[in-house]
């Protein structure tokens, strides 16, 4: 194998945000765009020699070539094993259980997740470290700072390896190995639920419909769902994963699975409506008649997990993003067991997971996983919701609301201002920002505020600090409005105002979002001065 050392310069701008690298297709398709990031990577983890990887991607476009890139380089720089989803796929969950199984030193997972894909949409690049989970911030900084040092990499002169054709081959001194992307993800969740309960359930009529986007969900879906568990062939929609997403955003949320919200809304709805991000790490989850909130789903999955075999014996905590509703918290009350508030990102739950401080973590954005892998896991809360209604023989509409009747309900909304000049939205956040000492006591739009500050998280696990991770302005009668720019745009910047309101325990549970939730919204515009900023409050996205 001839090994080639290539010179280069550092590339401004390779500095991962919220999950990976994300930037245009086109970007990462310049030359030494990849192989830039590829070897800054490599040598902030100390160099590749000996080690092996997990690889593998969303199956977008630019997944096949950029694996065969990094296997040529990981070759190159004297890895010892790669192990390839077939076909270059792998959804990030199950790439987060390949590394833990094999006990490999990391993996690349291509993705660019929720953002849409093809030549002219985005493309990304995550390094998930050796428990399986995202690259924690000292990593991702040292990565950061060796992009901005490179001057050569290495890549080997070698033919393409044959990605479609499952078994060994070599490259060189390293071997590449391409496995089956679905079958040991399968077979950790039939250690995790209770397959036959499922079984039964559905051979007793129950309904289901889960879209898989056009993403990488769809193989995973078909097999453990309808080949697996007897769910009618069909429950499964746009199960092909395609290099476009079909020219959509494999967002799951009521916006960009409205496909699947109007059918769950209609007369014809089955039980169960679910569906999953472009890399498989989110999910949406519907009723018949009732869209779940992200929020409430970590609650209702916390509160019932130990009617799955994985968590019979209990949880030991519950992590929640500090923009997701307190919902998490009640449970964690109720339960007797610790609640952690971290930052935005999956990258922040590692280490409470790793030191068996929580068992389940989640995002307002529709990720929730548990201590089974290091990432959100969208089919495993697809499952974990199966499991629950097997056992409970109620339908989501019931168990929402006895939830809620239970714990108190919070109202709960996130509004997303997308494309938005990047020194207009930063002019408001400083703004924000310089005015949050004098806010307490001050009343705007009828709200009172109580507390208004800036996110830092000390992790409680290596005392690390993470700071300015989102401004929080809190109201009189748990009310909150939280304020971020979001780490994973590729086009200007884009806000997110997060919106709560939390009732009393036996409080009015059937109001609507909206109207529960515009007192908290009008102020929150109000002190923001939205519309004198950016020019606008008329959210792109609302979920
Ligand atoms: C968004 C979500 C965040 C999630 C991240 C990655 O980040 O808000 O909760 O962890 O995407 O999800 P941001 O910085 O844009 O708000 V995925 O499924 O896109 O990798
Ligand atoms: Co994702």
């Amino acid at each position: 194998m001839k090994v080639d050392t290539r010179a280069t310069a550092p590339i401004e701008g390779q500095k991962p945000g919220t999950s990976g690298l994300r930037k245009k297709t086109r970007v990462f398709m310049e030359p030494e765009y990849l192989e830039n990031f590829i070897q800054a990577t490599l040598n902030a983890i100390g160099g590749a020699g000996g080690k092996s990887f997990v690889v593998g991607g969303d199956g977008r476009y630019f997944n096949r070539e950029a694996i065969q890139t990094i296997l040529k380089m990981a070759a190159a720089n004297g890895a010892r094993l790669v192990i390839v989803g077939q076909d270059g796929i792998l959804s990030t969950p199950a790439a987060s259980n390949l590394i833990r199984q094999n006990k490999t030193d990391g993996g690349f997972i291509l993705s660019a997740s929720h953002n849409p894909g093809g030549i002219d949409e985005d493309f990304g690049v995550k390094f998930n470290a050796e428990n399986g989970g995202p690259a924690p911030e000292k990593l991702t900084a040292r990565i950061f700072e060796a992009t901005t040092r490179i001057d050569q990499y290495q890549i080997a002169e070698v033919d393409d390896v044959d990605l479609a054709r499952i078994g060994e081959t070599r490259l060189g001194d390293m071997t590449v190995r391409v496995v089956d992307p679905v079958e040991s993800y399968k077979a950790l969740m039939e250690t995790l639920f209770d397959f036959d309960a499922i079984r039964a359930l559905f051979s007793g009529g129950f309904t289901m419909r889960f879209d898989a986007m056009h993403a990488v969900t769809g193989p995973y879906a078909t097999e453990i769902l309808e080949n697996t568990l007897g769910a009618p062939s069909g429950t499964v929609a746009n199960g092909i994963p395609l290099e476009d997403f079909g020219k959509g955003h494999p967002d799951p949320n009521p916006i960009w699975a409205k496909p699947l919200m109007d059918l769950m809304m209609g007369a014809d709805a089955p039980d169960l409506g679910a569906a999953s991000d472009g890399d498989g790490d989110r999910n949406m989850i519907v009723g018949r008649g009732i869209y779940v909130t992200p929020s409430d789903s970590l609650a209702i999955l916390a509160a019932n997990a130990h009617l799955a075999p994985a968590y019979e014996k209990g949880i030991s905590g519950i992590a929640r993003s500090m923009p997701t509703s307190a919902a998490a918290d009640r449970v964690a009350a109720a339960l007797g067991v610790e609640c952690f508030e971290t930052p935005t990102g999956w990258k922040f739950f590692g280490n409470l997971l790793d030191a068996g401080r929580v068992t389940i973590c989640g995002e307002e954005s529709a990720g929730t996983g548990s201590d089974h892998v290091r990432e959100k896991d969208g089919l495993w809360a697809v499952l974990l919701w199966l499991n629950i209604l097997a056992v409970r023989k109620q339908s989501v509409a019931e168990i929402v609301n006895d939830h809620w009747q239970t714990y108190g309900r919070n109202y709960y909304s996130r509004f997303d201002f997308e494309a938005v000049a990047s020194d207009k939205a930063n002019a408001m956040m400083d703004a924000l920002r310089g005015k949050l000492a004098g806010l307490p006591g001050q009343s705007f739009a009828g709200q009172t505020v109580s507390f208004a500050d800036e996110f830092s998280y000390h992790d409680p696990v290596d005392g690390s600090l993470s700071e300015n991770q989102g401004l929080r302005l809190g109201f009189e009668g748990d009310g909150r409005a939280v304020f971020r720019l979001s780490g994973t745009g590729t086009e200007g910047a884009t806000i997110r105002l997060y919106l709560e309101r939390g009732t009393e325990q036996g409080g009015e549970t059937s109001m609507s979002p909206q109207d529960a939730l515009s007192g908290v919204l009008a102020a929150a515009l109000e002190i923001s001065d939205m519309e004198g900023f950016i020019g606008r409050t008329t959210p792109d996205v609302t979920t």
